[in-house]
């Protein structure tokens, strides 16, 4: 989450590790999908400036971000991958939706990463409004796809 004290693209790029070897699945929901557009540039881009190879990068589109948790476990499950990014963007609405969504990607990626012993991120923007998720998606908060991929790098070199 973006504080007054975090901007989701600020981040010490000497302690990361070289990537050059490592494979990467992003997986992106479709709703909102110009602001999840955005996230995926920023984590795609960060990854090469740290070495990882454009062929290493995979990307898959789920419709919705409820949809992040299959779509992780389909990229987790191969062998081909190390980590998995998953990126979404869900609005408070009218209902208790963006609840139960952002519940379920949460307690899912969490049981696909200790299922398959593998990074697999929550970078999921969950806002009030579509001004805080574009401030977080390349915004004045930075963007939140940049956060997810320097994390999946340092799980990543946990593990090594
Ligand atoms: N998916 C998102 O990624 N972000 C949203 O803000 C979002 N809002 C939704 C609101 C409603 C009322 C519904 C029914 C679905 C919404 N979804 C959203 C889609 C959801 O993640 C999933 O794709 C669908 O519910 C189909 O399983």
């Amino acid at each position: 989450m973006a504080t007054s004290l975090k901007n989701l693209s600020d981040y010490n790029s000497d302690q990361l590790p070289d990537i050059s070897g490592k494979r990467f699945g992003i997986v992106v929901a479709e709703w909102n999908k110009t602001i999840t557009d955005a996230l995926c540039k920023g984590a795609y881009e960060t990854l090469l400036t740290h070495g990882a190879k454009p062929e290493n990068i995979h990307r898959n589109t789920v419709p919705g971000s409820f949809e992040l948790t299959l779509g992780s476990q389909y990229m987790a499950m191969s062998n081909e991958i190390d980590a998995v990014i998953a990126l979404g963007v869900v609005i408070k609405g009218e209902t208790k939706h963006d609840d139960y969504i952002c519940h379920a990607v949460a307690k899912g990626l969490t049981d696909v990463a200790l299922k398959f012993n593998k990074p697999v991120i929550f970078g999921l923007v969950t806002t009030n409004d579509e001004q805080q998720a574009l401030d977080r998606a390349g915004g004045k908060h930075g963007n939140k796809g940049v956060e997810a991929a320097v994390t999946a790098i340092q799980m990543l070199a946990l593990h090594s």
